[in-house]
């Protein structure tokens, strides 16, 4: 997969791009990452790329020829690509457009500053808006970072050819379970003696009971959106039950 990021500031993302995983997966040839300077489409001694807004108001608007010259550019060398226009308006990111992008052969993204950019670029040279969240930044930059991270790791072959993308929290719906490494006391407080038990039957009920009680401390939201497994109906249940007694004052205790 190709992964071009648009900006004015293209110091800014390529240093993200040279540590660990995607590091890896651009080093073994999985991914092509590049950051391409809108600027040095820009026209005149100075190329600038904002102008004032048309109809008056405050901050500067991304002229519209450097950006359709800079995707023009990147579609060049990622003929195919989809064009993904990063902003508050876009649709709010998730790991479901994460697998959706994953499967695409280039992602070209364009960063806006200032206001934003030229609305006839919105709709002629661009295929998708992405949000990475409600709360304003100063620039697309880091939510391309953000949806380029997420989208990466997700191509076969990049993890190394595991399966822990398909075990992640939100592929299936959960929080993550506990964790711990040794030593296997710290701080006076000791690993859960299943975890040392070997007993890989009853660890895995445990990891899935953990990620379930956290889930719904946590996240109830993640829960009501979600169907539930034999065995994680047996284990809901049986809180029921426990809670039923606790309430009615006949517990074991
Ligand atoms: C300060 C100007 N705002 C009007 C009240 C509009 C605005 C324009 C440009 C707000 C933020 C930005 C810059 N943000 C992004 O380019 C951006 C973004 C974001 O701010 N939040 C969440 N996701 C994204 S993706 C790109």
């Amino acid at each position: 997969m190709d992964v071009i990021v648009l900006t004015i500031f293209p110091e800014m993302v390529e240093p993200y791009f040279s540590y660990g995983m995607i590091r890896k997966a651009h080093e073994d040839g999985f991914i092509r990452v590049s950051a391409m300077n809108i600027r040095d489409y820009a026209q005149g001694k100075h190329r600038v790329t904002d102008d004032k807004p048309y109809g008056g108001g405050c901050g500067m608007v991304m002229k519209p020829e450097p950006l359709a010259a800079a995707i023009d550019s990147a579609l060049q060398k990622s003929p195919g690509a989809k064009v993904v226009h990063m902003t508050p308006q876009g649709r709010p990111f998730n790991q479901a457009i994460a697998q959706e992008l994953s499967l695409c052969d280039g992602l070209i993204f364009l960063c806006g500053r200032y206001e934003g950019i030229d609305e006839r670029i919105c709709q002629n040279y661009i295929d998708d808006e992405i949000s990475i969240g409600d709360y304003v930044l100063t620039g697309g930059e880091l939510g391309a970072l953000v949806v380029a991270d997420a989208v990466i790791r997700l191509i076969p072959g990049v993890l190394g050819g595991d399966d822990s993308a398909e075990k992640d929290s939100f592929a299936h719906g959960l929080l993550e379970h506990a964790q711990y490494t040794r030593p296997c006391e710290f701080d006076s407080m000791r690993v859960p003696d299943v975890l040392l038990s070997g007993n890989h039957a009853l660890i895995d009920k445990w990891r899935l009971e953990t990620s379930l009680i956290r889930t719904f401390l946590k996240r109830p939201d993640l829960l009501g959106i979600r169907s539930f497994s034999v065995e994680e109906k047996k284990i809901l249940k049986n809180w029921y039950l426990k809670l039923e007694h606790i309430i009615q004052g006949d517990g074991q205790k």
